[in-house]
């Protein structure tokens, strides 16, 4: 039901880019881009990232255990790829480091923001080697 609603609202946002004559942006894009300029910047991400690792981190020490870890096994895997000093959880900063590393990664240009073509070049890329579930948030 949720990913109909989601699918439903992403069309409807193709929808209104195609109108205004906009590159189309996916509905995760515009959900990123707090701030509307068009472009993703590494606050931005972060601040999302930021949100997602206080879901994690049940009770509250700045740190995914592995049994926090666990309430979302699509994660799991993920977060433990993220433990660099490998103590078995990871830290808000561990996480951080490894929005910042992506950042990087699909800002091609180096020019601190996003946009939605860096964003689909990273996405064809990932369809292309890497797991469809990956996304840049
Ligand atoms: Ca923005
Ligand atoms: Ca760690
Ligand atoms: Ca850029």
């Amino acid at each position: 039901m949720k990913s109909a609603i989601l699918g439903l609202c992403g069309g409807l946002l193709l929808a209104i880019s195609a109108i205004a004559g906009e590159q189309p942006k996916d509905a995760w894009f515009v959900f990123l881009d707090h701030n509307s300029d068009g472009g993703i910047s590494l606050s931005e991400l972060q601040a999302v990232r930021y949100q997602r690792f206080m879901a994690f981190d049940v009770n509250r020490d700045n740190q995914i255990s592995t049994e926090e870890a666990s309430a979302d096994p699509q994660w799991a895997e993920r977060l433990k790829r993220m433990d660099d000093n490998a103590d078995g959880r990871i830290s808000l900063n561990e996480f951080e480091d490894r929005g910042k590393s992506r950042f990087a990664i699909i800002d091609i240009d180096g020019d601190g923001q996003i946009t939605a073509h860096e964003a689909l070049n990273f996405q064809r890329k990932v369809r292309k080697y890497g797991s469809s579930k990956t996304t840049i948030g």
